[in-house]
C-alpha cells in the first residue's frame, strides 16, 4: 500500500520540527513547502540524511513549487509571521492573511481534496480565512490551538502533582488567546476530578499560566515563539486524520449550532478520523464555563470582525 502523503506549507520552525515528527513516526512520505528558496530543500536534505540512523524510510522532499503538494493526504499550515515587538494585532491580522489568502489558493488549486489543518497566527481569523478562500467543507478544515493550549494544562498539572502526564486529562476551548477556556469540569487525574488534588486558588494559577503559556515561551526564547509543542500537536491531528483514530481532540472546528454557536470557527471537542472532523462534541458545561466560552467565543468574532475591516469586507 502506497505511503500517505503529508504536505508542510511552512518550512520555518515548526514546519520543519513537523517533518521530523512525521518522518519518525512513520507517518508516510513529505513535501515540506516555502517562498524561501533552498529553505524547503535544505531542511528536507537534512532530515533525510537521518532515516538510515533513525531508521525511516519516508520520502521529505523540499520545494517553492505548489505542484509538488499534489495528491496530500493532509496538509499543514505554518505560512506567516510570527508577532514580532511593536507589532499591533492588525499588523499581524494584515500581513498574514496576505499569506494565507496566497497559501490557500496554491491549496485550492494543487490538492483539493486534502485535509487541511491551520496552524498560523491569529489562528482563530486564519482558519476562517482559509475556509472562505479554499470553499473547504468544514469537515476538511480545522485549526491547530486547543491541543496545544490543552497540552499545557495537563503538563502544568502533572508538574504540580509529580504524576505521568498520561494520568491527567484536560480540554482547554474557545478562541487561541488569553480568554481560552480551561474546562475545570473535564479535567481529570487518573480519572478523579482534579479538585481532589489541587485546591481552587492553586488551580486558578495553573489556569492563568495556561493561558499566557504562549507569551512565558516567547519572553524565555526572545526571538520567536514556540514551535516542538505546536509541531507535536499539529502531528497529533494529522495521525488522528490519516489512521482513522476517531480521537476527540479540542479543535478549532466550523460551528453550526453546536454550543448554541454558528457561523465561525471556535475551539471545541471534535472526533478526528479519515472524514476529517466527523462530529463536534457537545460537553456539558459549567454555568461558569458556558459563560467564559462565550465571552471568548466574542472575542474570535470581534477578531474575524477585525480581518474583514482589513480586508475591506
Ligand atoms: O497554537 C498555534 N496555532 C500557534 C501558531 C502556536 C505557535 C506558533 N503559531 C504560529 O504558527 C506563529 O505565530 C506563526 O504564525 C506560525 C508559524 O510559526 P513558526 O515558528 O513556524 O514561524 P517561522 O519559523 O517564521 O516559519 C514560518 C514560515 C517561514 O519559513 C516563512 O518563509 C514561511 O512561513 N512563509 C511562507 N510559506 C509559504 N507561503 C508564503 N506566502 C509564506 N510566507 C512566509
Amino acid at each position: 500500500m502506497a505511503r500517505k502523503k503529508i504536505a508542510l506549507i511552512g518550512a520555518g520552525n515548526i514546519g520543519g520540527t513537523m517533518a521530523h515528527i512525521a518522518a519518525i513516526r512513520g507517518l508516510g512520505d513529505v513535501v515540506l513547502f516555502d517562498v524561501v528558496e533552498g529553505l524547503p530543500q535544505g531542511k528536507a536534505l537534512d532530515l533525510t540524511e537521518g532515516g538510515p540512523i533513525e531508521p525511516f524510510d519516508a520520502t521529505i522532499t523540499g520545494t517553492n513549487d505548489y505542484k509538488d503538494i499534489q495528491g496530500a493526504d493532509v496538509t499543514i499550515v505554518t505560512a506567516g509571521l510570527a508577532r514580532k515587538p511593536g507589532m499591533s494585532r492588525d499588523d499581524l491580522l494584515s500581513v498574514n492573511s496576505k499569506i494565507m489568502t496566497e497559501v490557500s489558493a496554491g491549496i485550492r488549486e494543487n490538492a483539493p481534496d486534502t485535509f487541511l489543518i491551520i496552524v498560523s497566527n491569529p489562528l482563530d481569523a486564519m482558519v476562517t480565512l482559509a475556509r472562505r478562500e479554499t470553499g473547504f467543507p468544514k469537515e476538511r478544515l480545522v485549526g491547530m490551538a486547543g491541543v496545544l493550549d490543552s497540552a499545557r494544562y495537563r503538563s502544568f498539572v502533572a508538574m504540580e502533582l509529580g504524576v505521568s502526564v498520561e494520568s491527567v486529562q484536560a480540554m482547554v476551548l474557545g478562541g487561541h488567546g488569553d480568554d481560552m477556556v480551561p474546562i475545570r469540569s473535564s479535567c481529570t487525574v487518573g480519572g478523579a476530578p482534579v479538585l481532589k488534588f489541587i485546591s481552587e486558588e492553586r488551580l486558578l494559577e495553573i489556569e492563568t499560566r495556561t493561558r499566557k503559556a504562549g507569551g512565558e515561551v516567547v519572553a524565555l526564547l526572545k526571538t520567536g515563539s514556540a514551535y516542538y509543542s505546536p509541531a507535536t500537536a499539529a502531528i497529533r491531528m494529522a495521525e488522528s486524520f490519516l489512521k482513522d483514530k476517531g480521537e476527540i481532540l479540542p479543535c478549532a472546528a466550523y460551528l453550526e449550532g453546536e454550543y448554541g454557536y454558528s457561523g465561525f470557527y471556535l475551539g471545541v471537542p471534535a472526533r478526528i478520523g479519515a472524514g476529517g472532523v466527523e462530529e463536534v462534541i457537545e460537553f456539558d458545561l459549567t454555568d461558569d464555563e458556558k459563560k467564559a466560552l462565550d465571552e471568548s467565543a466574542s472575542h474570535v468574532q470581534d477578531l474575524v470582525a477585525a480581518l474583514d475591516k482589513i480586508l475591506g469586507n
